[in-house]
Formats: C-alpha cells, sequence, structure tokens
C-alpha cells in the first residue's frame, strides 16, 4: 500500500451529462453526487478519491497511466470506450493496478453491441445494473481487495 491510501474513479465520455438527460436510463444523480458518494464510501475504508471524467480517449488514457505511484487501485466506468477501446484496457493493463469496471445500465439487457468489454479482462470485478450504487459496491469491493 502507497502512504496515500488514495482510489482513482474514472468516469468516461458523455458522464459529465449524469442527472441531467435520460434519467430512465442512468438515473438522476449527478457526477457530482457519483464522486461524493464514492468518496464517502472510500473514506469509511479510510481511503481518499481523485476522481475524473473525459470526453476523449486519450485522456483517459493519460489519467490511468498517472495513477502508477498516486493511486493503489481503479474503479472506471469507460462509457462508450467500454466497447470500443483497445487503449484504455491497454492503458489498464499496463499500471498494474486493481480495477473495477463499473456500468450504470445493465450492458446485458441493451443492444448487443453493449454485451462486449475491452476492459474486462483487466478487471478483478464487473457490477452493471445498480445505477449510482454501482460506484459504492465498486469502492467497497476494491477496498477489501486491497485491506486483504
Ligand atoms: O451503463 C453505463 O454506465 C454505461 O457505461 C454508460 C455509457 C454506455 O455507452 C455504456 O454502454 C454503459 C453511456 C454514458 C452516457 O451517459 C449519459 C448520461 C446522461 C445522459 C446521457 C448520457
Amino acid at each position: 500500500m502507497t502512504e496515500t491510501s488514495r482510489l482513482l474513479i474514472v468516469h468516461g465520455p458523455n458522464l459529465n451529462l449524469l442527472g441531467t438527460r435520460e434519467p430512465g436510463i442512468y438515473g438522476t444523480a449527478t457526477l457530482d453526487d457519483v464522486n461524493d458518494l464514492c468518496r464517502a464510501a472510500a473514506a469509511q475504508r479510510g481511503f481518499e478519491v481523485d476522481a475524473v471524467q473525459s470526453n476523449h480517449e486519450g485522456d483517459l488514457v493519460d489519467a490511468i497511466q498517472a495513477a502508477r505511484g498516486t493511486a493503489e487501485g481503479i474503479v472506471i466506468n469507460p462509457a462508450a470506450y467500454t466497447h470500443t477501446s483497445v487503449a484504455v484496457a491497454d492503458a489498464l493493463a499496463a499500471v498494474g493496478l486493481p480495477v473495477v469496471e463499473v456500468h450504470m445500465s445493465n450492458v446485458h439487457a441493451r443492444e448487443p453491441f453493449r454485451r462486449h468489454s475491452y476492459v474486462s479482462p483487466h478487471a478483478a470485478a464487473v457490477i452493471a445494473g445498480a445505477g449510482p450504487s454501482g460506484y459504492r459496491f465498486a469502492v467497497e469491493h476494491l477496498t477489501a481487495l486491497l485491506r486483504d
């Protein structure tokens, strides 16, 4: 464990719109609400949280690479890049930190293209369909992995 006991929360494209559009699929919580939820869950377990959101694939890769040495684990909702990005998957593999992948919607009950994830092979766990609470479950699982 590093001295800082930090987690990195990574949010992919369009998740900055949370709480403003498509509440039927993604709920009414904003991205700030989700980050607060992550911070609260992490704090209960003695961890701090850095959160990043980007609509740009390379920025997500940069953030994941930068986690080496600053974070002990990563919670990521890669959003649409889940289904398309070898670059995000390679960055997660390269950084070598434990990863929990989160999707607020149940990607397996939607369009077929959402059933494939380039990220899942690099994840210790995948949580889908639990809405914003999925992030809390992810933080709980990741901190348990890191503590045990
Ligand atoms: O269920 C999830 O969390 C997803 O990762 C969300 C992605 C989607 O491409 C994945 O297949 C599943 C889309 C994120 C878009 O977020 C929005 C939020 C509010 C309004 C519009 C889009």
